[in-house]
């Protein structure tokens, strides 16, 4: 089901934090394809619906640049408040919770 895992904007390797890793995984999985995760929509930084470098800047601007926070789940864990064709889910054997 799209959208019902639970987990953080631009947290892209899952560890709990959103950090300049988070960066180099985005774009490792455009440019050097590198497997989709379970949760695509850990790297929609910016929530447009896609992933693309954009994503992996908007990081950096929250980052480093003072830029506006990630959009809501960040920075704590939740659902994706907004529809969209990224897939979401929690692997077999995973609590959501
Ligand atoms: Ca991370
Ligand atoms: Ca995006
Ligand atoms: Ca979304």
């Amino acid at each position: 089901m799209c959208g019902r895992a639970r987990y953080i904007r631009g947290d892209a390797n899952g560890d709990g934090r959103v950090n300049i890793t988070d960066m180099t995984i985005t774009l490792a999985f455009l440019f050097q394809s590198q497997p989709a995760p379970d949760c695509l929509d850990q790297f929609d930084s910016d929530d447009d619906g896609k992933v693309d470098t954009a994503d992996a800047l908007r990081i950096g601007q929250a980052l480093y640049l003072h830029g506006p926070p990630l959009a809501s789940p960040f920075p704590s864990a939740g659902t994706d408040p907004t529809a969209d064709g990224l897939k979401c889910e929690v692997a077999s054997g995973q609590d959501p919770a």
